[in-house]
């Protein structure tokens, strides 16, 4: 039985916004990585984990590859794109069209330099007829070679099933990586200033929300809170212009105190404690093209080279 135990690791790419990260947080059965209508959600890889008694998958949520236009946006790129050369199977993610655009065409392009076979995962299948699918499969076979072509719905969770056992076929035997009961390598305060995040990019419009980070400053459990234990957590919505600064603060702080009360439940539930959540908020201009700034945020361009 033991000899029979596969193991290795998936990573998730592909364009902004196609559905990536709520695919992973779905297989895995845990809302780890954040997910939002807006592109370019996703900025560093997430790792999670996996296992079933056939083996262990290993994934990665990775940004979504696009033209970047800042030095957080080729950070962003080249974290995903690092990724395809250090896993032992690519899920590839597309939209349900049949369009090939040039976002589509430059992930070819890559894909056609490496080895490492992928699997061709065409998302949100519940937007779309059934009968359509055969058409965007047949589009996608013409490009290359893929090991497998799977149309799930991330969403509703259909076929979610036949992509693991695609993914399984793919990995190596041998022992798992990490304990069965561990899900992901992201500390809890990272998982936090996701959650704060995912909340101003759901409530912010325009350009405000690609110019945001959150940087958690205090997470401290509250000492003698008895039975019911409490974590006064202090956090920093971090902006790229004064005028941005007001819309998210709001009219009398009604905006700050939307964002703080959205997120409150979520991070309560991921720390499985009572929450005190204080929110500030700051401007730091031009971060996503600081080294500096970017590094303070968790962004540290190196790693990605
Ligand atoms: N209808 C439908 N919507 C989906 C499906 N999967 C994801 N979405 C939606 O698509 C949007 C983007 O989802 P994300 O998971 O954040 O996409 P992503 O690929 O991780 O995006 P980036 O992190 O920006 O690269 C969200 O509004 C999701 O709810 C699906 O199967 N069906
Ligand atoms: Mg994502």
């Amino acid at each position: 039985m033991e000899n029979k135990f596969k193991s290795g690791f998936a990573t998730l790419i592909g364009r902004p916004n196609v559905g990536k990260s709520t695919l992973m947080n779905y297989l895995i059965g845990q809302k780890i990585a954040i997910t939002s209508n807006k592109p370019q959600t996703t900025r560093n890889r997430i790792q999670t984990v996996y296992t079933s008694e056939e083996g262990q998958i290993v994934f990665l949520d990775t940004p979504g590859i696009h033209k970047a236009r800042n030095k957080l946006g080729s950070y962003m790129v080249k974290t995903a794109e690092r990724t395809l050369t250090e896993v032992d199977v690519i899920l590839w993610l597309v939209e349900p069209t049949t369009y090939i655009g040039a976002g589509e065409r430059h992930i070819l392009e890559q894909l056609s330099r490496i080895k490492t076979p992928v699997i061709l995962v065409i998302n949100k299948t519940d937007t779309v007829k059934k009968a359509e699918i055969l058409t965007f499969i047949d589009v996608y076979r013409k490009e290359m070679e893929f090991a497998e072509i799977v149309p799930v719905s991330a969403l509703k969770g259909d076929n979610t099933d036949t992509l693991i056992s695609c993914i399984m076929k793919y990995l190596p035997y041998g022992p798992a990586f990490y304990d069965e009961d561990t899900i992901t390598d992201q500390p809890q305060r990272q998982i936090t200033a996701e959650l704060i995040r995912e909340k101003a990019l759901r409530c912010l419009e325009e350009e405000i929300p690609h110019g945001i980070a959150v940087t958690v400053e205090k997470m401290k459990s509250r000492k003698n809170a008895g039975k019911s234990p409490i974590m006064d957590i202090e956090a920093t919505i971090v902006c790229e212009r004064e005028s941005h600064k007001g819309i998210i603060i709001g009219k009398q702080g009604s905006m700050l105190k939307k964002i703080g009360s959205l997120a409150r439940p979520d991070i309560e539930d991921m720390l499985e404690c009572r929450v005190n959540l204080q929110l500030w908020v700051k401007v730091r201009k031009d971060w996503r093209d600081s080294e500096l700034y970017m590094k303070n945020f968790g962004y540290h361009p190196k790693d990605s080279e």
